[in-house]
């Protein structure tokens, strides 16, 4: 029995050139293979898994992708072989008991998967992390693959599916790859989009991927709860330090009288930041069970992770968030203060 925690075969690839013939060793010496990526999942963890899933089928492993939520309805498009299933501890528990492997992707900290970890960490099972965030000095992983620099998660997977293929990727593992990379660079046009991105698109391209569908199915297909919700809250934008900070909050009232769910928030912080002369946003979105999600997203050079930090969350530069505790006001006082205090200083030098 292992450790939970402990690197083997001494594969910490922590921000340094990732060995994927090595990972691809570990890979292949499993049989039963797990994905998962963290709760409120994106395209960059759904398309990785997506991406992944297809290879590892050929490869004749039996696999599943577990995820602690459920799939939003965006990327339904994703799941035509029905390959994304909810977590279910009595439904899965079975299957997982003699599990070879988890991979987890996306994730930054490995408790944002909830009672996958739980389950995971009380049962031993090992963990390949493949990640493009910073992860907690403490974590659980036998396996650790990590590239700050990496646009996306989903271009990590591409590296690992490159190294050993002798035909080409499969066109299905592609949809995933894609829709991952044009998911977390704002379809190619933030700041972290590199010529790799549109290199990996032309590979798209090239094999035929209907990459404007893709495009339709994820930002054209707004449920009308979701306009509505918006306009609820965009008639009620704050600014702060000369109007370079933008925050918002998304109450539990706003979100019922919306009918909206929890995934029709995705988005609105780029939404705001967006605006001109915005160089910082802040979503305040208030939780069922008196807690608070926090979003925060920089146009760049300005970094927000150090607020998240603060607030006990974590993640990119420019992209972070966090939970805080404490009913609706308690949380926006804390989290507008200790913005201010953060950014007071850099906004102010800013040009
Ligand atoms: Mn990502």
């Amino acid at each position: 029995m292992r450790n939970p925690g402990v690197i083997e075969n001494n594969m910490d690839f922590n921000n340094i050139g990732i060995d994927w013939k090595k990972v691809n060793n570990v890979i292949l010496k499993a049989d039963k293979i797990m994905l998962t990526t963290h709760e409120n999942p994106d395209g960059d963890g759904l398309g990785s898994e997506c991406g992944i899933y297809y290879h590892l089928k050929e490869m004749g492993k039996d696999v599943k992708i577990l995820n602690y939520s459920d799939l939003p309805a965006q990327y339904q498009f994703l799941n035509t072989d029905n390959i994304f299933e909810t977590f279910d501890l009595n439904e899965h528990k079975n299957w997982m008991m003699d599990l070879d492997l988890l991979i987890v992707f996306d994730v930054g900290d490995f408790s944002r998967t909830r009672t996958v970890a739980d389950f995971v960490i009380k049962n031993k099972i090992k963990v390949l992390n493949i990640d493009h965030h910073p992860h907690p000095e403490s974590h659980n992983f036998s396996y650790n693959c990590v590239d700050l620099k990496a646009a996306a998660t989903g271009c990590m997977v591409y590296d690992y599916l490159k190294i050993n293929r002798v035909s080409p990727i499969n066109k299905k593992s592609l949809e995933g790859i894609y829709t991952a990379v044009m998911t977390d660079t704002g379809s190619f046009r933030y700041s972290n989009t590199t010529g790799k991105c549109h290199k990996i698109a032309i590979e798209c391209l090239e094999n035929n991927i209907e990459t404007h569908k893709i495009f339709q199915s994820i930002y054209e297909n707004n449920p009308k709860s979701r306009v509505e919700l918006m306009g609820k809250f965009l008639s009620n934008i704050h600014y702060e330090l000369d109007e370079k900070l933008a925050w918002f909050v998304i109450t539990q009232d706003m979100l019922i009288k919306s009918n909206a769910r929890h995934s029709d928030v995705e988005g609105f912080s780029d939404l705001v930041r967006s605006i001109k002369g915005v160089e910082v946003s802040i979503m305040i979105f208030e939780q069922e069970n008196s807690t608070c999600r926090i979003n925060f997203r920089s146009k760049g050079p300005i970094v927000i992770n150090d607020i998240a930090n603060e607030l006990g969350g974590g993640g990119h530069p420019f992209a972070a968030g966090a939970k805080v505790e404490g009913n609706l006001k308690e949380v926006k006082d804390l989290v507008i203060t200790t913005s201010k205090k953060f950014l007071k200083h850099k906004l102010k030098t800013f040009k």
